[in-house]
């Protein structure tokens, strides 16, 4: 299959994921303010919409959408979803509350200037990382498995770094277990990027 992405952004659940499942693909960087693909082609002919992250599956099928693509991958490998019965449940419930209510909002903060709108957002972000926080039970979001919603998780925290957005105390432990993981470190080195904490 062929993953489309851009270094630092959403995309990077989606490699750190991919990696997780042991399923092959080919990586292709996007420009995604000119919406050029490294070769100059232009990406709104593989993806109208014109974002990443984008897979484009083996019989041609385009998927988009984060909470659609990482619950994909995820159904690849049990191991990536939580038990249970309601386990694929809660892991949508998971991924839709990052992509609406944190990865949304968040964007702005890397190009709003204005101070007052800036703490707004920050305002709205924070206590949404706060749930998100008391949900940690153990190493990761759904106890010791590693799950899609984790690696978006991941990438949402690496933003806040990012913007100096203030993240609870208990995200300490899961950005080290993360960090730990070959598939992350497999995405941080493919998108020439450093670990958050050097002891990883
Ligand atoms: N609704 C999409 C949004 C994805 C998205 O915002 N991707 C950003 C990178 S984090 C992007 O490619 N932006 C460029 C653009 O919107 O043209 C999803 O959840 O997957």
């Amino acid at each position: 299959m062929d993953f489309y992405y851009a270094p630092a952004s959403c995309s990077q659940a989606t490699y750190i994921l991919l990696r997780e499942a042991k399923l092959d693909f080919r990586p292709h960087k996007v420009d995604i303010f000119s919406h050029a693909l490294e070769d100059g082609a232009d990406y709104t002919q593989i993806n109208p919409k014109g974002y990443v992250p984008a897979l484009v599956l083996d019989d041609g099928m385009l998927l988009t959408e984060n909470a659609a693509i990482l619950d994909w991958i995820a159904s690849q490998s049990a191991a990536l979803l939580p038990e249970g019965k309601m386990g694929r449940t809660r892991h949508l419930q998971m991924l839709a509350f990052i992509s609406t209510e944190i990865h949304k909002p968040f964007i702005p903060l890397f190009f709003v200037e204005d101070e007052a709108e800036q703490a707004r957002i920050r305002e709205t972000v924070v206590p949404r990382f706060g749930w998100i926080s008391s949900q940690l039970e153990g190493d990761y979001l759904f106890g010791e498995r590693f799950t899609g919603a984790d690696a978006f998780l991941y990438v949402m925290l690496r933003w806040a770094a990012m913007v100096g957005l203030e993240t609870q105390d208990k995200f300490e432990e899961f950005i080290e277990q993360a960090e730990r993981r070959a598939s992350v470190k497999a995405a941080l080195e493919a998108e020439a990027l450093e670990p958050l904490r050097s002891a990883a």
